[in-house]
C-alpha cells in the first residue's frame, strides 16, 4: 500500500502512527505528496489534492484520516482503536467531534501564518486563536474522562496529533494554564509511534 502524506500535516501523522501501531511498515510505504500547487502531479491521483491518501492494495484510493485509519486497524489482528459501546456513543462522539474540531481549527490558524504576511488574514487568525483558546479550556475540564485515559481510540489519536501541532503555533503555549492537558499529552507523547512521526523525523 502507499500512504501520501506531507511532512508536517497532522492528520497524515495520525495515520502513520496508526501504521506504527498496527505493525504495518512493511505493507505500507509512505509517500510525500506535493500539495498547495498549481497542476501537480498528485492530483490526477487525488482528485482533492488532500493528504493523507491510501492507495490499498487492491489499487483503490482511500481519502482522509478517518477512514484510512479505520481501514488499516481492519487489516491486521484486532481493531486496535477501541469503538464506543452503544451507552458511551453519544459523549464518545463530542469527545472525538471536539477533538477533531480543535485540529480543523489549527490547520486553518497555521495555513493562515505560514502565507506571505500580506495575503493573511487578521481576522481569520484572531478568530481561529479564539476558537483553540476556548476548545483547549473546554479539553482542560474534561481530560480526566475515562475514554481519553483507557485503551487507545480515535478521540486520544486526533487530540494528541492537534495538540503537537498545536507547538508549532510559534508564540502560542498552551499548556502552562492548562496543567492536566499538559500531562496527559506528556504520557501520550511517550508512544513510540509519536516519536517515530515527528516531522523532522521524516528522512524521505
Ligand atoms: N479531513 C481531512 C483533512 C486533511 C487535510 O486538510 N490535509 C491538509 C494537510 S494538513 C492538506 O492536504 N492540504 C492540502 C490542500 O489544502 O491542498 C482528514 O482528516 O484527512
Amino acid at each position: 500500500m502507499k500512504l501520501y502524506i506531507t511532512a508536517g500535516s497532522p492528520y497524515a501523522r495520525m495515520t502513520r502512527m496508526l501504521v506504527i501501531e498496527k505493525g504495518l511498515q512493511s505493507r505500507v510505504s509512505e509517500h510525500i505528496a506535493q500539495t498547495r500547487v498549481a497542476d501537480s502531479p498528485y492530483y490526477p491521483l487525488s482528485v482533492s489534492g488532500r493528504v493523507p491518501y491510501l492507495v490499498c492494495e487492491d489499487g483503490e484510493g482511500l481519502e482522509g484520516s478517518v477512514a484510512i485509519c479505520d481501514h488499516l486497524d481492519s487489516l491486521v489482528g484486532a481493531p486496535l482503536l477501541t469503538r464506543p459501546v452503544p451507552l458511551q456513543a453519544r459523549v464518545v462522539a463530542q469527545l472525538d467531534g471536539r477533538a477533531t474540531s480543535l485540529l480543523d481549527g489549527l490547520a486553518v490558524w497555521f495555513r493562515e501564518l505560514v502565507r506571505p504576511a500580506d495575503e493573511r488574514s487578521p481576522t481569520v487568525i484572531e478568530h481561529e486563536h479564539r476558537r483553540a483558546e476556548r476548545l483547549l479550556s473546554w479539553w482542560e475540564t474534561q481530560i480526566a474522562h475515562p475514554w481519553m485515559n483507557g485503551p487507545f481510540n480515535h478521540a486520544q489519536l486526533t487530540l494528541g496529533c492537534a495538540l503537537a501541532f498545536a507547538l508549532k503555533i510559534r508564540g502560542f503555549e498552551w499548556r502552562p494554564d492548562r496543567p492536566a492537558l499538559a500531562a496527559w499529552f506528556e504520557t501520550f507523547s511517550r508512544r513510540p509511534s509519536f516519536a517515530a512521526t515527528e516531522p523532522l523525523a521524516l528522512k524521505k
